[in-house]
C-alpha cells in the first residue's frame, strides 16, 4: 500500500536539509519575493514571506506585485535577553524592519516588515550578538519557554536551565542555516568549514530525519503556583514537582495546542494530559523520545490533523506513553500533585529573595515602538544603555526588567516617567491580562484585525467593567484574528476569534489558571454586540459571585456555557449555543 503524503512531506525531503534553493532565490532582483516551494523551507530559518495586507488590494487594481515583505522570528530559549543584545536587536528595527519589535505569545521576538534585500543583512545583525533564528518556526521544536522570571528563585533558573538544553538539543543540524545566512561557506552544524563533496554524506539530522517532523512542536516549562506559560496549550509540557523549595522531578505533559479550523469539528484546541513524572536529569531524553514517537507516528497525510494532540487523540495517551517508555528503557513516574493559581504575569516591582528588584512592564500586545507622548522603544533602549542585569520576554507579551540594584530601580522609573510610559500595574485587570495575536496587516491568514482592535475594545469594555465595579479585577481576555490561536484565545475567560472583518466569535468560561478551555457563547459579534453581551454578564457577576470566584468558573456555574471538559468537546454545545445566539 502507498502512503500518501502531504506536499511538505516530499519538499522537506528534497530540500537538500532545508536549503531548497533560498540562497539563490535572496539574489534575484526582480521580484521582492522567493520561490513558492522556498518559503515553505524558510520557515525553518525562522523567517516568513508575507505582504502588506493594508495595500493589497490598491496594489492589485493597479496590477502591481503584492508588497512583499519578511517576517524574522528569533530562537531565544527562555526569552532571556542581555543589554547588549537588546541594543543590538533595536537597531535591526531600524536598520532593516519597521521600527517595531514585537514580543510574541512566546516569548522572543518577531521583527516585521523587512524586505528581500535587507533580510541577509538582519539575520547578519542578529546573529553577531549570538542570537540566531533556527527552528523559530517550521515542522521542527519551535523556542523554547520556560517561567516568566528565571531570577524568582533557585527553581525558577533550574527551568529557564533547562529549556536552554532542550531548545539546544533539539535545534536542526543541518549547516543551512550557517551556510546561506552568514558567510556562503560550507560549514558543519557547528559552524565548522566542511567540503562541498563532503557535505552530503557528512550531513545528517539524528532526531528529525529528512522529513523533520508532521507538523510544529512546541516545548515549555512551568514552574508552580505560576501557569505563566499556558503549559497545557503545549505539546510538550514540563511542571516542576517542588519539594522543599528544590525540584524533585517535572510531570511530563503531553497533546496540548490551540489551532483549530473554523467549522472543522476534527480540528479543536485541546489542553495537554499528565502522562507521567521525570527525574531532573531525564527531562532531556524525555524531551527527545516524545519528539520521535511524534515524528514516527503523527499523522503525514494531513497537516490539519498532524499536531501531537491528534496522534494521542488517535492511539490513546496509554499506548503513547508506552511507546515513549520503551525508547527510554526505563518506565515514567506517576504524575505528582501541584497546583496553579494563575496564568498571567505579575505587573509591577517585585523583590527577589537575593534584594534584586525586578519590573515587570505591561507591553500592550508586546509591541515595542514609539508613538508621541509614549516613547516606549527609545526608553527601553536608554534603559539597556545602562542596565546590567538581563531583559526577560514573557509569554504574556510582557517585558521583565530583572536583577536590577535599588539604585538603578529609581533610574529606570525616571527613565520610563520621562517617556509616558506607565508601568501597567494602574491598568484595568483586564487589559493587565489582555493579549492580542498579530493579525493585520502582516499575517496572511488572518480573518479579522486583532492587535490593532482589542486596544479600542477593552476602552469600551472598561466602561461596563467600571459600572459593575469590576475595574480592578483580573479577567484574563485574549483575541486572535482568526482560529489558529496564536494568543492561546481559547484559555481565556473571555476569548474572541476572528471570523470576517469587524466580526469574531466569543467565548467564555476558561480556568483563570489555564487548566479548562472555554466554550462558545456567541457568533459573529462585532464591537457593539461584544460590549451588549458582556455588561449584563459582568453585572450578575459583580453581583452573585462567590468570594475567591473567577470569571470563567462564574460563567459556567451561572450557566452562560458549559464546562469543556476535553478537547474533542470543545465543540460539542455548538448547536444549542447557535440556537442561543
Ligand atoms: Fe502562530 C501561524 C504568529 C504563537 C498557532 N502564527 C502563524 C503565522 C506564522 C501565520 C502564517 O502561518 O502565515 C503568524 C505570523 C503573524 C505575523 O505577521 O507575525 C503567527 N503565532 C504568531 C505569534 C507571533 C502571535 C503573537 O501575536 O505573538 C506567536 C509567535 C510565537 C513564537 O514566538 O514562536 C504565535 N501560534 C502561536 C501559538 C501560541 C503558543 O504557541 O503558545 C499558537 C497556538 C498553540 C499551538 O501551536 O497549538 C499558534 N500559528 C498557530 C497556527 C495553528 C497551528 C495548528 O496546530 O493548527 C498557525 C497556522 C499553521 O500552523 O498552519 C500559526
Ligand atoms: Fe495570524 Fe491567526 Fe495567528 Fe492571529 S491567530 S497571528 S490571525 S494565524
Amino acid at each position: 500500500m502507498t502512503v500518501k503524503r502531504s506536499r511538505n512531506e516530499s519538499l522537506k525531503e528534497n530540500s537538500r536539509f532545508l536549503r531548497g534553493t533560498i540562497a539563490d532565490g535572496l539574489t534575484l532582483p526582480a521580484t521582492g519575493a522567493i520561490a513558492e516551494d522556498d518559503t515553505q523551507l524558510l520557515k525553518f530559518h525562522g523567517s516568513y514571506l508575507q505582504d502588506n495586507r493594508d495595500v493589497r488590494g490598491e496594489r492589485t487594481k493597479k496590477k502591481l506585485e503584492k508588497a512583499f515583505i519578511f517576517m524574522v522570528r528569533l530562537r531565544i530559549p527562555g526569552g532571556l535577553v542581555k543589554p547588549e543584545q537588546w541594543l543590538a536587536l533595536d537597531r535591526v528595527a531600524t536598520d532593516y524592519a519597521n521600527g517595531s519589535l514585537r514580543i510574541t505569545t512566546r516569548a522572543t521576538f518577531q521583527f516585521h516588515g523587512i524586505i528581500k534585500s535587507n533580510l541577509k543583512r538582519a539575520m547578519q545583525a542578529i546573529n553577531a550578538v549570538g542570537i540566531d533564528t533556527k527552528a523559530a518556526c517550521g515542522d521542527v521544536n519551535r523556542g523554547v519557554m520556560s517561567v516568566a522570571n528565571p531570577y524568582l528563585s533557585k527553581a525558577h533558573m533550574e527551568a529557564y536551565e533547562r529549556a536552554k538544553d532542550v531548545s539546544n538539543h533539539l535545534v536542526p543540524r543541518s549547516g543551512a542555516y550557517h551556510e546561506i545566512w552568514l558567510d556562503g561557506a560550507r560549514v558543519d552544524a557547528d559552524g565548522k568549514p566542511i567540503r562541498a563533496e563532503e557535505k552530503e554524506q557528512k550531513e545528517e539530522e539524528p532526531i528529525y530525519g529528512t522529513f523533520y517532523l508532521p507538523r510544529k512542536f512546541k516545548i515549555v516549562f512551568a514552574v508552580p503556583p505560576d501557569n505563566d506559560v499556558d503549559v497545557f496549550a503545549h505539546d510538550l509540557g514540563f511542571i516542576a514537582i517542588l519539594e522543599k523549595g528544590k525540584i524533585a522531578g517535572w510531570n511530563v505533559t503531553v497533546g496540548g495546542g490551540m489551532g483549530m479550523t473554523h467549522g472543522d469539528p476534527k480540528t479543536f484546541p485541546r489542553t495537554g494530559d499528565a502522562m507521567g513524572f521525570c527525574g531532573p536529569d531525564q527531562v532531556v531524553e524525555v524531551a527527545e523520545r516524545v519528539v520521535t514517537v511524534q515524528r514516527d507516528w503523527g499523522n503525514r497525510e494531513n497537516r490539519a490533523n498532524a499536531r501531537l494532540k491528534y496522534t494521542i487523540e488517535t492511539h490513546g495517551l496509554a499506548a503513547f506513553r508506552a511507546e515513549v517508555e520503551r525508547r527510554l528503557g526505563y518506565e515514567l513516574g506517576e504524575p505528582r500533585p501541584y497546583h496553579f493559581d494563575s496564568t498571567g504575569d505579575r505587573i509591577g516591582w517585585r523583590q527577589g529573595r537575593d534584594k534584586k528588584w525586578h519590573l515587570t512592564l505591561f507591553i500592550e500586545n508586546g509591541r515595542i515602538k514609539d508613538r508621541p507622548g509614549h516613547t516606549l522603544r527609545s526608553a527601553l533602549r536608554e534603559i539597556a544603555e545602562f542596565h546590567t542585569g538581563a531583559f526577560v520576554l514573557t509569554s504574556n507579551q510582557n517585558l521583565i526588567i530583572a536583577n536590577v540594584s535599588a539604585t538603578a530601580k529609581g533610574r529606570i522609573d525616571a527613565v520610563l516617567k520621562e517617556h509616558g510610559i506607565a508601568i501597567g500595574s494602574e491598568l484595568s485587570g483586564l487589559r493587565r491580562n489582555s493579549m492580542a495575536c498579530v493579525a493585520l496587516p502582516t499575517c496572511g491568514l488572518a480573518l479579522a484585525e486583532s492587535e490593532r482592535f482589542l486596544p479600542e475594545l477593552l476602552t469600551a469594555l472598561e466602561e461596563s467593567l467600571d459600572k459593575a465595579g469590576l475595574k480592578d479585577d483580573d479577567i484574563v481576555i485574549r483575541m486572535t484574528g482568526c482560529p489558529n490561536g496564536c494568543a492561546r484565545p481559547y484559555l481565556a475567560e473571555i476569548g474572541l476569534v476572528g471570523r470576517n472583518p469587524g466580526l469574531y466569535n466569543l467565548y467564555l468560561g476558561a480556568a483563570f489558571n489555564g487548566e479548562r478551555l472555554n466554550k462558545l457563547y456567541a457568533e459573529d459579534v462585532d464591537k457593539a454586540r461584544i460590549v451588549r453581551l458582556l455588561e449584563p454578564i459582568f453585572e450578575h457577576y459583580a453581583k452573585e459571585r462567590e468570594e475567591g470566584e473567577h470569571f470563567g468558573d462564574f460563567a459556567i456555574r451561572a450557566g452562560y456555557v458549559r464546562a469543556t471538559t476535553a478537547g474533542n468537546r470543545f465543540h460539542a454545545d455548538l448547536a444549542s449555543i447557535k440556537a442561543a445566539s
